[in-house]
């Protein structure tokens, strides 16, 4: 949940990158590092790994000022996809003001992805989320390999969701600036019902994606 600091007029806000494991989420954030204006980023941190795998979470921190001073705070984490570290997932999960769902494209990873999903729609109301309301977008990362669900199909399997889908290759650096944009388009509606970011901050729903994500 979105923290408002009225002592030093700063608003934190969580952001999270969920899914099942080796699908991108590390390699998203990496990206979104190295796309974002330098001004407003941080050191992206990685907290324990066992050769690619995160075994705690990585986190890019990023921030901007809003036009009546207002420091707008970012904290993107990853969780680890892993099966075992459930727990560890629920704890980053926790107070999430926006997710996203990174899925891998490969054939071969189509219950993982699946499974991952439920892990999600299980664990978010455990943490205190409600998924009616909980900003929410979905990306098909590794576009680049050569057995993959090809768009049609991801389509069609997820024509019934709300969510938003991306089709992205994290690793070449597609798609990755338009899933965090549609994020945030979808993270301002929550807040500026909250804080009117809008009408006492002067920051329209486009100004905040632009200052956050930049244009893809
Ligand atoms: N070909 C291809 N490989 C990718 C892409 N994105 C990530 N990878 C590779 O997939 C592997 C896993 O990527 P990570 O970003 O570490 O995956 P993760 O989702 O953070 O995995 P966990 O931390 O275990 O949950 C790495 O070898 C990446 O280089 C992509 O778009 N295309
Ligand atoms: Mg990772």
């Amino acid at each position: 949940m979105a923290e408002l600091d009225e002592r030093l007029n700063r608003l934190t806000i969580k952001l999270v990158y969920y899914g099942p494991a080796l699908s991108g989420k590390t390699t998203n954030l990496t990206r979104l590092h190295d796309l974002l204006a330098p001004e407003m980023i941080g050191d992206m941190m990685t907290l324990e790994t066992d050769g690619d795998r995160t075994l705690f979470f990585d986190l890019l921190p990023l921030g901007f000022t809003a036009p009546s001073g207002l420091l707008i705070k970012f904290k993107i984490f990853t969780v680890p996809g892993q099966v075992a570290h459930d727990g560890t997932r629920k704890a980053v999960l926790s107070r999430a003001d926006g997710v996203t769902f990174i899925a891998d494209s490969q054939r071969n990873q189509a219950m993982n992805n699946g499974s991952s999903f439920d892990n999600l729609m299980a664990n978010a109301p455990l943490v205190g989320l409600d998924l009616a309301t909980l900003p929410l977008v979905v990306q098909f990362n590794k576009r680049d390999l050569p057995d993959i669900l090809t768009e049609e199909e991801i389509r069609a399997r997820w024509s019934k969701a709300p969510w938003p889908l991306f089709f992205a290759s994290a690793l070449e650096g597609s798609g990755v600036r338009e899933t965090f944009n549609s994020l945030l388009d979808r993270v301002y509606a929550n807040l500026d019902h909250k804080f009117t970011l809008g009408g006492t901050h002067g920051l329209s729903r486009q100004a905040f994606v632009t200052a956050a994500g930049g244009s893809p």
